[in-house]
């Protein structure tokens, strides 16, 4: 199997590229999008550190001038009916005049990338690299502890699902219908004339709308959006009531290994990390542990407004594990709990959403699913923990699921079903790492 998948794989990223930059998809995502670069980057890191490397500069032609990277890079003469509208980026004065953005962000993992990169590129390129990119890291984080944790609570608060990459994962959806519909929105549910919203869509003309988020959750996410928009994508403008702002379980656990890499890149670079921001670090250590729940040995998002837990199992539970923060006791009930066949070790692992929980749904979308991009962190943090015989296990797991239906978007967690794009990139990049995992 081993050397068809890397070829296989590398054709996917060969055909998404894009220039300097990699799309998801060429027909579901032809934009550049933060996070799907990062891991396109960690991907190419051993075989190709060059591309790898120019993958990531991509990323900084959208950087605003506060700080901020934005989940998408809108490609160049590309028409598009729904996304680019709703941001209108250059409007924004501190969007990038060269290109435009969405005005949102994406799970911080670029500091990840990089270090990965880093460590791949012969030593007069990797100093040359991280001296260009460590400035551009650190104002991205400071974005996120100035803009997002103005509280100082350790814990970045997130404004749209869209931020938290697990887009339509259910603890999100939960709090998005508690949201106060408009009046036409609460019309077009009870008619069910939401279903109309797929003639808008583009992602249903290539895959079946069951794979795909729900017509309500959609509809549910463009409101959203628009309320965002008109508080000025400004968390310090946005009413506690009538907003949707959770400290995201997923976003933060990367965003405490994104600071480890950060402080990686300084140590190489022989920096130090301002004392204020150094802090902001070691805040996020404690707080996520916050999040962790003893009756139920889970770990969940948190809302920001009301500091509820938001108690509905997810796959990013296991993501702590990587940023290393959890005590011998919660990693050994994480790994217990990760083993259960009839929860989140069915078959082909590891689900969205864990098989025996009652929003489980096998193909849609972030609601059951497995996918390889959460597959491949998972097995980073069981390394980290010291479970490396099962992140061996997973490892092999998810080549076996890539090799059988190919580099699709996500997975039947019960039979490995392929579903939504077939030739998407962080499948393909992240299967190249996963071939080459035993050596590093
Ligand atoms: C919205 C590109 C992105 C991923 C996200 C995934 C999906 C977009 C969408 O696709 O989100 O950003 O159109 O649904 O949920 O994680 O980055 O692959």
């Amino acid at each position: 199997m081993t050397s068809d998948l890397a070829r296989r794989a590398r054709e996917v990223l060969d055909r998404n590229r894009r220039g300097t930059w990699t799309c998801p998809s060429g027909q579901f995502y032809p934009h550049q999008w933060l996070w799907d670069s990062c891991f396109v980057a960690i991907g190419l890191a051993r075989s190709d550190p060059q591309r790898a490397a120019g993958e990531l500069r991509a990323l900084f032609r959208g950087q605003w001038g506060n700080g901020m990277l934005p989940h998408m890079i809108f490609a160049e003469g590309r028409r598009d009916l729904g996304t680019k509208r709703i941001w209108q980026s250059r409007k924004r004065p501190a969007a990038p005049r060269e290109v435009e953005t969405s005005c949102i962000t994406q799970p911080p993992l670029a500091a990840v990338a990089a270090w990965y990169v880093a460590e791949a590129l012969p030593s007069p390129d990797r100093r040359a690299f991280l001296t260009e990119l460590f400035p551009k890291l650190l104002d991205y984080h400071h974005w996120l502890y100035r803009e997002r944790d103005p509280r100082q609570r350790g814990l970045v608060t997130l404004i749209h699902p869209w931020e938290c990459g697990l887009d339509t994962t259910p603890p999100w959806m939960r709090e998005l219908r508690r949201m106060r519909a408009p009046w036409w929105m609460r019309v077009a549910l009870r008619l069910r004339l939401v279903r109309l919203v797929r003639f808008f869509r583009t992602d249903t003309k290539f895959a079946p709308a069951a794979e795909r988020a729900s017509a309500a959750d959609g509809l549910r996410m463009l409101v959203l959006a628009r309320h965002v928009k008109r508080h000025g994508f400004d968390l310090a403008r946005m009413p506690r009531e009538g907003s949707v702002l959770i400290e995201d379980l997923a976003f933060n656990a990367l965003l405490a290994v994104a600071n480890r890499s950060l402080e990686e890149i300084a140590r190489e670079l022989d920096q130090d990390i301002e004392p204020e921001l150094d802090r902001r670090f070691r805040s996020t250590k404690v707080a996520l542990e916050e999040l962790w729940d003893e009756p139920t040995g889970q770990y969940y998002s948190r809302n920001a407004v009301t500091d509820e837990l938001l108690d509905i199992p997810t796959v990013a539970t296991f993501l702590p594990l990587w940023a290393g923060t959890a005590s011998p006791p919660r990693v050994t009930r994480l790994v217990r709990r990760l083993q259960e066949p009839s929860g989140f070790w069915p078959r082909f692992p590891v689900p969205s959403v864990p098989t025996d929980a009652r929003q489980f749904d096998d193909d849609r979308y972030w609601k059951g699913p497995t996918w390889v991009n959460v597959n491949w962190a998972i097995s980073e943090g069981l390394r980290r923990a010291g479970a490396t015989d099962l992140a061996d296990e997973l490892r092999l797991r998810t080549l076996d699921l890539v090799d059988r239906a190919g580099t699709a978007e996500y997975f039947s967690a019960l039979d490995g079903r392929g579903f939504g794009a077939r030739d998407f990139s962080w499948t393909a990049a992240l299967t190249l790492d996963l071939l080459e995992a035993p050596a590093r």
